[in-house]
Order: C-alpha cells, then sequence, then structure tokens
C-alpha cells in the first residue's frame, strides 16, 4: 500500500478525484450529504450553524484531499522542512478563504443559491480561534497561508488553547472581558489525532551517575506527567496543495482506570485529569511579557516538548538518523515563547538519545532559528532561576552547562566582567534569571528582526554584544501579510478591479501590482477605485449600526487605527487631536476640517490599566461629539468593540487614512499598515518600524510623515525630556490637556482621567507632547488633499501599486534564502 500512490490508492476503493469534486454539481451534492449524514438534519428543520458546519465539511474534504497529497509528496521527495514553533496564532474564519484558494467561489455560490441558500450568510455564521493577542500570533498566520502557497514542506506547531482571546464588550465605556467559547458549536476545521499523543514530564528532581559503559548519565524522575494529543488543521495555499497546523491539548496522561479507585480515590482522579487538562485551558491576554506566571511557562515547555518528540518520531520514523536531524529540519522560534526548545532539544538528544553533549549542541545549533519581535525592554521574556528549577529541574541544570561553556568561551576571547554578565544567560540582578532571549540567541544559527530598523536597533542595542560576537548571526525578514486574505477575500470589489486591468497575476506575484500605475491619473479608472471604496464605507457604516448604534456617513473621510491598545502605540494621540478639532469647531473655527469619521478598535490587556482608561477616554469622547448638533456634522468618533480578524476583514478595505503613529524605535514592524494600504488606505505615520519601508516603496509624496525620528526621540530623552514645558508653552496642548480633566467629559467626572493627564505632564513615556504640533500640522495636510479627490484617489492607486513588497510571501522566500535553506516541492496532480 505504501509503494503506490494515494492516487492509485483512492482509485481502487472507489473514491476517485470525482468524490471530491469541484463542480457546482459535486459542491450541492456533497454539502447536502453532510447535511443529512453528518449532521443528521433535513432542510426544513437546519440552523443556521448546520449550514455553516455542512459547507465546511464539505470543503475540508476537498482540503484534506489536497494535503494527503502534498505529505506524500514531501516524504517521497525526502525533502528538507520547517517546523514554524509559536504560542500563537490568529487564523481567522478559514472558509471564504479556502474557497479562494479552491477557486470554487463561484460554484459554491450557484450550488447554494440552488438551495435557496446565500453563501454570504454561511461565511457570516463563521467565528474565529482567537489563539493568539495580535500582530505576533496573526503573523504566523500569515506565515502558514504563504507556506502553503510556496509548497514548502512545513508545519506549523502550537496550543490548542480551550478559551482564545477574551472577548470585548463595551459597558458603560469601559472595556469587559469575557470568556471565548470558540469551540463551542463545534471546529470543523480541525482533526484529533489520538494516535500522536506524546508524554511531558514536569517537575520532581534529576539523578545523576555513571552507568556501566562509563558514560554520565542523568535520570529525570518528575513529579506528574502529561499527555499531549494532536490537532491538524489543514491549511490550504492559494493553487497549490496546503500544509497542517498542528495544535496540541493537554490531558491526563490516562484516563483513570474505575476499578482501582475507591470512592475517595475516584475524585481525586478526576481531580488530577481537570488538573491536567488545565495546562491548554487559556490563552494569557497579554501581548506583553508574563513573568512568573506558572502555567504560562508550563504551556511553553508542554507544547515545546510536544512539537520536538513529533518531529523526531517523524525523522527516525523514516529510518533517518537522529545525528542528522538539522539537516532535514529548520525550526523557527517565533519570538522567545517555545526558546526553552533549545535546552529540550538538548534534553532529548544527551539524555534519551544518548549522543555527547558535543555533538549534541552542534546539532541543535544548526537547527534553531530565532524571530525577535520587541525591543521594549519590559517585553523580554525571563523566568526566574526557582520556578524554573520546580518546573523543569533538568533544564535548568541544562541551561546552566550551556552558559557555563558560553562563557567560558568569552573569558577565552578576553571578554570583561562587565561584558560577561551582560551576556550570561543567568540575570543575576535581583532575583536570578535566566534571559530567554540570550538562550534563543545563544542556541541559533540565525537570528532576524522583523523591519529594517527594527533589526539594526536591535543589534545596536538588546543584542549588541551579540551581534558583534557573531555579526553574521543577524538577518532581517520584513514582515509581509496574507494579501490574498485581506484584499482578494475581504475585499473583491477591489480585488476584481485590480483584476480587470492587470489580470490574476498579483495573486501569487503581488509585485505585479505595479502593473496598475499606469492608471493612477485615469480618470475613468479613478471614479471605479473611488465607488468601491465607497461600497466598502457603505458597509462597514450598517456594521458600524449594528454594533455601536452610532450612524455614520460614508461620505466622510474613514480615518482609522485598529490594534491592541498600548502607550507605545499612542491611540491617545489620536485622541488628543480629535479633542483639538472640537474645540476648534465649539468656537466656530470649522474651515479647513474635513469632515470625518475617526474609527477605533483594539484590545486592553486585562491588567493594563492605563490601557484600559485610553479606550474610556474614546468612548467619553465619542458621547461628547457625536451627541453634539453642532459637532456631529463634522466629525463622528467610534469605538468598534472585539477587534478580531473577521472584524479587520470588514475594516481595512473602508478605511481612508491609516494611523500608524507609535513613537519611533517602539513598534517592531507592525502588519496593520500594510493591511490598510493595500486596501489603499493612505498612512499617516512616523518613521517607526515597517513604516520607513512602506514610505520608501510609495514614495515620500504618498506617505503622511510626521514625529520625531528614533535618533530624535533618543536625543530628547537624553537632554532631559520635560513635558510640562510644551504644557506651558503651548497653548493648544494646554486647552487640550486641561479639557481631559475639565468635567466636560463622562459626565462631569473630573478625576476619572487624571491618571492619563499627569502620566502625560509628568512623564509622557512616549513623547506625544513633543510630536503634538508635527501632528495636528501634519492632518491640516491630510484635510488639504483629500478635499482634493483626484489628488486623494491618485496617491491611493500609487500605493497599492507600489505595495508589492510587503506580501507575506516574499517574507517566506526571504526566510528560505536567508535561514533555512529550504526550496518548495513541485508536485504533479
Ligand atoms: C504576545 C504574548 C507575549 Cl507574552 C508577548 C508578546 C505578544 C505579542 O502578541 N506580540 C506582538 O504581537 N508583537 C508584534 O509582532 C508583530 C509581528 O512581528 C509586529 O508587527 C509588531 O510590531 C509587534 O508588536
Amino acid at each position: 500500500k505504501h509503494n503506490r500512490s494515494i492516487e492509485s490508492y483512492f482509485e481502487s476503493i472507489g473514491a476517485g478525484a470525482s468524490d471530491v469534486g469541484l463542480s457546482k454539481e459535486d459542491i450541492k451534492k456533497a454539502f447536502l450529504h453532510k447535511l443529512f449524514y453528518h449532521l443528521g438534519r433535513v432542510p426544513a428543520l437546519t440552523t443556521p450553524n448546520d449550514l455553516y458546519t455542512a459547507m465546511a465539511l464539505t470543503i475540508r474534504d476537498r482540503a484534506l484531499r489536497k494535503f494527503v497529497r502534498s505529505i506524500e509528496e514531501f516524504t517521497q521527495q525526502d525533502a528538507r522542512g520547517v517546523a514554524y514553533l509559536s504560542a500563537e496564532y490568529l487564523p481567522g474564519p478559514h472558509l471564504g478563504n479556502n474557497l479562494l484558494n479552491l477557486h470554487i467561489v463561484e460554484e459554491t455560490k450557484e450550488a447554494l443559491a440552488e438551495l435557496d441558500l446565500d453563501l454570504d450568510e454561511i461565511l457570516d455564521q463563521e467565528g474565529e480561534p482567537g489563539l493568539g493577542n495580535g500582530g505576533l500570533g496573526r503573523l504566523a498566520s500569515c506565515f502558514m497561508d504563504s507556506l502553503a502557497t510556496l509548497g514548502i514542506p512545513s508545519i506549523g506547531y502550537g496550543i490548542r488553547y480551550e478559551f482564545g482571546i477574551f472577548k470585548q464588550e463595551i459597558k458603560e465605556g469601559w472595556q469587559m472581558e469575557t470568556t471565548d467559547k470558540w469551540l463551542h458549536s463545534g471546529n470543523p476545521w480541525e482533526i484529533v489525532r489520538p494516535e500522536i499523543s506524546y508524554v511531558v514530564k514536569f517537575g520532581g528532581r534529576t539523578e545523576h551517575r555513571t552507568n556501566g559503559q562509563n558514560r554520565y548519565e542523568v535520570d529525570w524522575l518528575p513529579d506528574s506527567e502529561i499527555k499531549g494529543t494532536a490537532y491538524d488543521t489543514p491549511i490550504l495555499g492559494y493553487q497549490s496543495n496546503g500544509i497542517i497546523m498542528r495544535l496540541w491539548k493537554a490531558e491526563a496522561v490516562e484516563s483513570f482506570d474505575f476499578s482501582v479507585y475507591n470512592i475517595g480515590d475516584y475524585y481525586r482522579a478526576v481531580e488530577k485529569k481537570l488538573r491536567s487538562e488545565n495546562i491548554t485551558k487559556v490563552l494569557y491576554p497579554n501581548d506583553e511579557n508574563l513573568s512568573g506566571k506558572e502555567l504560562r511557562l508550563k504551556q511553553q515547555y508542554f507544547f515545546v516538548s510536544c512539537s520536538l518528540q513529533d518531529m523526531i518520531r517523524l525523522h527516525t520514523m523514516q529510518g533517518r538518523k537522529l545525528k542528522k536531524f538539522h539537516e532535514k529540519f529548520a525550526i523557527q522560534l517565533n519570538d522567545t515563547h517555545p526558546s526553552i526548545a533549545v535546552a529540550e532539544l538538548m534534553r532529548l538528544l544527551v539524555d534519551e538519545h544518548e549522543i555527547e553533549w558535543d555533538e549534541a549542541w552542534d546539532i541543535t545549533r544548526q537547527t534553531f532559528a530565532y524571530t525577535n519581535h520587541t525591543l521594549l525592554p519590559e517585553a523580554l521574556e525571563k523566568w526566574t532561576v526557582s520556578l524554573l528549577g520546580r518546573i523543569l529541574p533538568r533544564h535548568l541544570e541544562i541551561i546552566y552547562e550551556i552558559n557555563s561553556r558560553f562563557l567560558e568561551e568569552l573569558r577565552d576571547k578576553g571578554y570583561s566582567g562587565d561584558q560577561i554578565a551582560r551576556m550570561s544567560l543567568i540575570d543575576e540582578q535581583g532575583e536570578p534569571s535566566v534571559r530567554m532571549a540570550h538562550l534563543a540567541t545563544v542556541g541559533s544559527f540565525k537570528v532576524n528582526g522583523v523591519s529594517e530598523l527594527h533589526s539594526r536597533l536591535l543589534k545596536s542595542q538588546v543584542l549588541n554584544d551579540f551581534a558583534d560576537l557573531w555579526p553574521g548571526k543577524f538577518t532581517n525578514v520584513t514582515n509581509g501579510v496574507a494579501h490574498r486574505r485581506f484584499v482578494a477575500v475581504s475585499n473583491p470589489g477591489l480585488a476584481n478591479l485590480i483584476s480587470e486591468k492587470i489580470g490574476f497575476g498579483w495573486l501569487t506575484n503581488l509585485s505585479s501590482l505595479s502593473e496598475l500605475e499606469k492608471f493612477a491619473k485615469d480618470e475613468k479608472f479613478q471614479q471605479r477605485w473611488r465607488d468601491v471604496k465607497l461600497q466598502n464605507k457603505t458597509a462597514l457604516t450598517r456594521f458600524i449600526e449594528e454594533q455601536t448604534g452610532v450612524k455614520v456617513d460614508p461620505d466622510m473621510l474613514f480615518d482609522v487605527q485598529v490594534k491592541r491598545i498600548h502607550e507605545y502605540k499612542r491611540q491617545h494621540l489620536m485622541v488628543l487631536h480629535i479633542i483639538d478639532l472640537y474645540l476648534r469647531i465649539k468656537d466656530g473655527k470649522t474651515e479647513n476640517i474635513a469632515p470625518s469619521t475617526f474609527i477605533f478598535a483594539g484590545k486592553a490587556a486585562p491588567g493594563y490599566f492605563l490601557a484600559k482608561l485610553i479606550i474610556r477616554l474614546i468612548t467619553a469622547v465619542a458621547d461628547l461629539v457625536n451627541d453634539d448638533e453642532e459637532v456631529n456634522k463634522l466629525i463622528k468618533v467610534v469605538f468598534l468593540p472585539n477587534f478580531n480578524v473577521k472584524q479587520a476583514q470588514r475594516v481595512y478595505p473602508a478605511a481612508d487614512l491609516s494611523e500608524q503613529i507609535s513613537m519611533a524605535g517602539k513598534e517592531a514592524s507592525g502588519t496593520g499598515n500594510m493591511k490598510f494600504a493595500l486596501n489603499g488606505a493612505l498612512t499617516i505615520g512616523t518613521l517607526d518600524g515597517a513604516n520607513v519601508e512602506i514610505r520608501e516603496e510609495v514614495g515620500d509624496e504618498n506617505f503622511f510623515l510626521f514625529g520625531q525620528t528614533t535618533e530624535e526621540i533618543q536625543q530628547t530623552r537624553r537632554e532631559g525630556y520635560r513635558p510640562y514645558q510644551y504644557y506651558e508653552e503651548n497653548e493648544k496642548i494646554k486647552r487640550v490637556l486641561d479639557f481631559l480633566v475639565s468635567g466636560e467629559l463622562a459626565n462631569g467626572d473630573k478625576d476619572l482621567f487624571k491618571p492619563l493627564y499627569h502620566n502625560l505632564l509628568q512623564q509622557d513615556p512616549y513623547q506625544l507632547l513633543k510630536d503634538f504640533d508635527s501632528y495636528c500640522a501634519k492632518k491640516e495636510e491630510v484635510f488639504k488633499v483629500w478635499n482634493d479627490q483626484e489628488e486623494w484617489t491618485k496617491k491611493s492607486i500609487l500605493n497599492v501599486a507600489r505595495m508589492g513588497k510587503f506580501s507575506s510571501d516574499r517574507s517566506i522566500q526571504d526566510y528560505c534564502d536567508r535561514i533555512w535553506q529550504v526550496k518548495p516541492v513541485k508536485i504533479q496532480e
């Protein structure tokens, strides 16, 4: 059976290609089949969720057919592959994307229409796996899409959280969190693999001894064990065969044996089961570091250990030597969250497979590569030696061993004590702790940042000593986005207009968007470009009213900032400008203000007080502005609750202006910036993250730049930044800040925003006040250009035409060339 092709195997069991055919008739038949025999429903009694589930299952069969072919081919060709290790994924809804990838949007629409059903309604039923916080998790999913499309032998490993990122509701202007029960009506996309499971150990102690053959051996005697089971989701590529995302769920090791327990122990056994399942219960909703959280460390180790054991099984199953592991696998660490993998692979090689330390270390260092996503010092992961030693005693020993050999090397090179202390894997200042970024850097063959600027700062700041020691280890891979999802699926109007002019090549080669340049000044084309945007804005207008009750006018400028709420991202800078506009309108000075709707969305970490207060400020300003007849003709403010991938797909296509206004040097890359520009929004932004490269590509004249550069920010800080001085010397700033505590917001509550007010006056750690004038001035320019719609449209077209660099297909190609050294596998159908 193994020597036969899958194709002939399918034929022999009467499950030929027509079984998963892609014609309208095939889809209709399969859909009804799922409805009857999988769900046990008749058409008259179906719920919307039944219809969605039946359609998802229909499409999953077709996806699996392709997936089975790619596994067969990856194995036969014995190709080098990639394992992407990420604690977070944000795939978004699967159905629409899979229909595009299979090229059956029209067929499906027609099949459903013949049953009096509407595809859009069915698409709208789908929720999403919120298994990530923000950009980092979404990037992992964009990479899955591109890995699949490019035919790279690869697998994405992660955690199957039972509860994803919380659902955000707004109650009396405040963020409220409720649990995300994303599995409550089933998940038709995943396949559980009970036979693919591994045991993961925790706690206990180690025993060291020398065995009969004089080999030094270590036994780890854990005090608990947990089983991880694989749940696979096929990720289709565009016109290609697809890969899997394999997520691990934690369970008790063996379902307890009823007969051996008496009544009391029965309950103990149940409790043990519940405790085990805890590990993958919930995603930590923090997009910064969570040091000290024991369960978080357990989650990280749990999924890393399952994934490495799985890779070793795949590797040796095919008769290959473990000593050649690094020749067959590159493992990418998505930030430090999976970086305990460095110690775990050493443990597996040395303790469990009896490979000598030096050779194991060579294998390990040739296997891993590490992507850094942040420079924020408070976000760099550290685990205290005491916690790590308690949960993973053997790994702590291994980390100490790696460290002592590494520091020895530095001493031999003549490094000073200071330098050695700075570079050590152990931070000895305060409570001793393990610096996970150092472990990842020492244990990898490549380290990359996620934009040119970020990679440069990584080398000159955070990992400076390491970059001096190993200059060749450091590289850059600028982020990109899944343009098929974020343009073709979510903005069909624009996609059709583009394809009509330049064909479909851009779907697989985004650079060919440059062929649009020649239409930038074409008046007819411009009009159609605007018509598409207006349609998208009208659709968003309906959604906004549904969600918030606020009526907005699609003819206004839609000025949008959607992303996690963070002080460094400076949502409150945008708010200060809105307050300034409000005051101007109240003064009757309305000239030069283009009618605008300001749209915000994003979640705040539940324990991040100032971020939550910023949301409260936005809703307070929204209430004030939207209820004031004099003001709301010119401006409106909206906070859309529960930003997620699905909502994002509605928002980007409808935006005119994209706000990318973080303090320079703080946003590693940003990826929303790319999604907006690809949908024809113009950007107002600082020279931060990938904004720098976007501006380079689209041209200075098509980008609204403001604010200090990274160097100027640092200069300002060195000179002793005094925000209070700006308050005293700048009347506009004084007026806007005083307004926060004037009682005109939030029904007369003068105290509510005092923490923000004082934060800005006393520290202003992200230099809002310093950048405020430059931001306001740039907004004036935005209004001016907006009033010239031809000029605006031309810039919008040129933005899209010049965004070809920012596909995640290009990012993945860069990873292949600069880091992984892997090649696509061609699949003959
Ligand atoms: C999640 C959990 C922890 Cl413990 C720490 C960070 C995060 C997280 O979500 N980080 C994140 O999203 N970082 C972002 O990564 C993007 C992709 O590289 C960048 O574009 C963005 O600049 C960066 O902030």
